[in-house]
C-alpha cells in the first residue's frame, strides 16, 4: 500500500487535507475534507507540476501524460488529472471520496510530487461549449492547491490509529532508525 497526502491552505481561509492510497496496481482512492469554500461545485484536478513558486498558477496545466483533451473522470477522453468536481455544502465544507485508475502513486505517471488544485467554479467536464471547456473545464481561478507527497495516513479516521502506534516503543525505534517517511501497510 502506497500512501500520499496533500495539505491545502490559502490566505483566504481555505484549509483541507487530501489522502491518497493505492494497493499494488489497483485504483487510487482519494479521500478529502476541505473547508472555507463557497457552496456549490468546484473543479478538482491534479495539475502537472509541483511548482508553487508563483502560487497555484505555476502548477501548470492538468496532468495529461496521454495527450488527451479535458473531460469527466468517467470519460475515455480525459486528462489523467481530471477528477471532476467536489461538492461544497452551505457550511463551506466538502467531504469526498474518489476512486480513480489514472492517478497512480508509483511509476512513470505517478501523481506524487504534483499539485492538487481546487478551483473557484464548477468544472463543466469538457461539455460546456466554452473556449476553455476542452482544456480546463472553464473551472475559473485556482482557489487552493497543495503538493501530494508521500505520507503515512490513508484517511482521517486512520490518523488516530497511527498516532497510537507511534507511541509503541518498538514502532518508534523502527521509525527513528530508518527515518521512515512512509511505510507499506
Ligand atoms: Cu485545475
Ligand atoms: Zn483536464
Amino acid at each position: 500500500m502506497v500512501k500520499a497526502v496533500a495539505v491545502l491552505g490559502n490566505s483566504e481561509g481555505v484549509t483541507g487535507t487530501i489522502y491518497f492510497t493505492q494497493e499494488g496496481d489497483g485504483p487510487t482512492t482519494v479521500t478529502g475534507d476541505v473547508s472555507g469554500l463557497k457552496p456549490g461545485l468546484h473543479g478538482f484536478h491534479v495539475h502537472a507540476l509541483g511548482d508553487t513558486t508563483n502560487g497555484c498558477m505555476s502548477t501548470g496545466p492538468h496532468f495529461n501524460p496521454a495527450g488527451k483533451t479535458h473531460g469527466a473522470p468517467e470519460d475515455e477522453n480525459r486528462h489523467a488529472g481530471d477528477l471532476g468536481n467536489i461538492t461544497v455544502g452551505d457550511d463551506g465544507k466538502a467531504s469526498f471520496t474518489v476512486v480513480d485508475k489514472q492517478i497512480p502513486l508509483t511509476g512513470p505517471n505517478s501523481i506524487v510530487g504534483r499539485a492538487v488544485v481546487v478551483h473557484a467554479d464548477p468544472d463543466d467536464l469538457g461539455k460546456g461549449g466554452h473556449e476553455l471547456s476542452l482544456s480546463t473545464g472553464n473551472a475559473g481561478g485556482r482557489v487552493a492547491c497543495a503538493l501530494s507527497a508521500f505520507g503515512k495516513c490513508s484517511a482521517p479516521n486512520e490518523t488516530l490509529q497511527i498516532k497510537e502506534r507511534l507511541t509503541l516503543p518498538s514502532y518508534r525505534k523502527q521509525t527513528d532508525e530508518n527515518n521512515i517517511a512512509f511505510y507499506d501497510g
